[in-house]
């Protein structure tokens, strides 16, 4: 099922209701690698929820409830390259356009993008943060396809496989699906760089296996999941004992996503959680309370719980912290608690993430300026007991219903017990 052109017009009827004058949204341009090739084209997260359409150097006005698209057919020499473009009655009746025009007549209205006035892109945070049945729909297919490549990794996951041939794995999954990715994947033995971009490393017995991807579906809607799982073995005591913390942090926050709580508890779920475990451990001492307060589990966990999922991974990230962040809120200061993404109230129909994480990072715990004012809560010698397991993160997408929330992500193992069967099959 893919989304209707009513769902199309009504979305644009909405944010003409919260901002009544002419706007224009433009898909983007094609970036050039070199003066006669291109990157791959993807549209703007805004032009396709309101458009749909993924063309490059292409425009929408939005006046006076209607839709006008901006369009150049290729001349000639441009369709001997790039095919003769759409028949355009088509494109109407496939978006919803009233009217296609040359695109040289676009006219100077107001411009939807980052620098748009304060007004219109409140409009616009307002109509994309609670995602209409069509975009639900569209998420639970990108979730889904998301599940089958962890799947098709987690099964082609052995000894001496280097990480870009897992990655390969997932792409084969989505790529057969015409789906793509959604952000640049992390697939690594070495799970305590948070987004590491390197794929060359040799998978040994023994090593956890951390895979944070997401597939882009055909519409643009992004999945974003993560597991973390042993190369063809079991978890190891040390590992186990990790994993079941983090499992134990991630459940605790998931238990908290539902309409009208702050997605701040959430992210402070994860983390009195995960303090209890490593108190529990032996790796911090104290109350656990007052060592979040402190931020002591960011030596630990110094991500953020979790982000807006939409058109994008981190959706409307683009336009900064406005959609992330409540009127009136700003980061905090605190080391940990800078990088969270999130600080509203959950409502019925936003899309969030849930990825605590621990990581053993040498940058952080063998460095005496980050380490100091913890002297008096951090146990050195267990903390070094635990360096093996490097980095565990666990990450599941969920849609905010009236009645609570939804896991979309519901079939994907993350059960220690479950995990070992799977990768082991
Ligand atoms: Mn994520």
């Amino acid at each position: 099922m893919y989304t209707q052109a009513e769902d199309y017009r009504q979305r644009r009827r909405r944010l003409a209701q919260l901002f009544p004058k002419p706007v224009l949204i433009e898909s983007g341009p094609m970036l050039l690698r070199n003066p006669s090739q291109t990157f791959p084209f993807r549209a703007s997260s805004h032009f396709l929820y309101f458009a749909g359409w993924n063309h490059p150097e292409v425009a929408l006005l939005l006046e006076d409830g209607r839709a006008t698209l901006y369009y150049d057919r290729p001349d000639v020499s441009g369709a001997v390259w790039e095919g003769p473009g759409p028949d355009l009655d088509e494109l109407c009746e496939r978006y919803g356009f009233d009217m296609v025009l040359p695109f040289e007549q676009a006219p100077s209205a107001i411009r939807l993008n980052s620098q748009a006035p304060e007004a219109l892109l409140d409009a616009v945070v307002a109509v994309r943060l609670r995602h209409d049945a069509a975009a639900r729909s569209q998420l639970e297919q990108a979730v889904d396809m998301t599940v089958r490549a962890h799947f098709q990794a987690m099964r082609a996951t052995r000894p001496e496989r280097r990480e870009f041939q897992i990655l390969a794995t997932l792409l084969v999954s989505v790529t057969q699906e015409g789906g793509a990715t959604s952000f640049t994947p992390i697939v690594s033995r070495r799970g305590e760089i948070l987004h590491n971009p390197h794929y060359d490393g040799t998978l040994q017995k023994g090593d956890l296996l951390l895979v944070d991807f997401g597939a882009e579906n055909r519409e643009g809607w992004a999945g974003d999941l993560t597991r973390t799982f042993p190369v063809r073995t079991t978890f190891s005591p040390r590992q186990a004992e990790i994993y079941e913390l983090v499992l134990r942090a991630q459940k605790a926050a998931l238990a908290e996503c539902r309409p009208g709580q702050e997605y701040r508890e959430v992210h402070r779920a994860a983390c009195l959680t995960m303090t209890r475990g490593l108190v529990d451990l032996g790796l911090l001492r104290g109350d656990p309370a007052e060592l979040v307060e402190r931020g002591a589990h960011a030596l630990f966990f110094p991500h953020g719980t979790g982000h807006l999922l939409g058109l994008d991974c981190h959706d409307m990230e683009d336009l900064g912290d406005r959609a992330g962040y409540a009127p009136g809120r700003r980061r905090s200061d605190q080391f940990g608690l800078n990088f969270l993404r999130l600080d509203r109230p959950l409502e019925d129909g936003m899309a969030v993430t849930v990825e605590p994480g621990f990581y053993w990072i040498p940058q952080l715990l063998e460095n005496p300026e980050r380490t100091a004012p913890f002297q008096d809560c951090l146990d050195p010698k267990t903390v070094e007991a635990y360096r093996e397991v490097r980095g565990i993160r666990i990450e599941d997408d969920v849609l905010i219903e009236e009645a609570g929330s939804r896991v979309l992500s519901s079939a994907l193992p993350k059960e220690l017990l479950e995990l070992e069967i799977v990768v082991n099959s």
